[in-house]
């Protein structure tokens, strides 16, 4: 089992549409092991987005992300990190598959509703820079083993 990094970016809570997505990803079958909403700093946005850093859209990627509150969650289950890209869609929503969350509900590359870690190193990486281990839980559920 994987887990991975997912987050309601600013706009997506501006637009309200932080339970419908995260409702995406539970109707799916993934475990949310984790959740909460946050501010993040200027220091937390440089670290998260570090591989950027010098890129000419690093500054209003970092002024975007401390711009308001995010929904940060963590889900688990089989193959988490890239079922959770391919339901995201491309970075750009123009050009992201309509059935896919960017797809369905953005424009704006700069705007693009969502983010999830790439890989494996980048979720353990995510997840411990925006939660601590006591807020992280673990459950079984009913359906564990044949949903994933
Ligand atoms: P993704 O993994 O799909 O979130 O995309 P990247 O890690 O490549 O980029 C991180 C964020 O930088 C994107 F969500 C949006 C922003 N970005 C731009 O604003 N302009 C670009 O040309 C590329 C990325």
């Amino acid at each position: 089992m994987e887990r991975t990094y997912l987050m309601v970016k600013p706009d997506g809570v501006q637009r309200n549409l932080a339970g419908e997505i995260i409702s995406r990803f539970e109707k799916k079958g993934f475990k949310i092991v984790g959740l909460k909403m946050l501010r993040i700093s200027r220091e937390m946005a440089e670290k998260h987005y570090g591989e950027h850093a010098g890129k000419p859209f690093f500054e209003s990627l970092v002024g975007f992300i401390t711009s308001g509150p995010v929904v940060a969650f963590v889900i688990e289950g089989k193959d988490a990190v890239s079922a959770a890209r391919d339901m995201m869609g491309a970075t750009n929503p123009l050009k992201a598959a309509p059935g896919t969350i960017r797809g369905a509900y953005g424009i704006d590359i700069g705007r693009n509703i969502i983010h999830g870690s790439d890989s494996l190193e980048s979720a353990a990486r995510e997840i411990s820079l925006f939660f601590k281990e006591e807020e992280l839980v673990e459950y079984s559920r009913e359906v564990d083993g044949w949903i994933y």
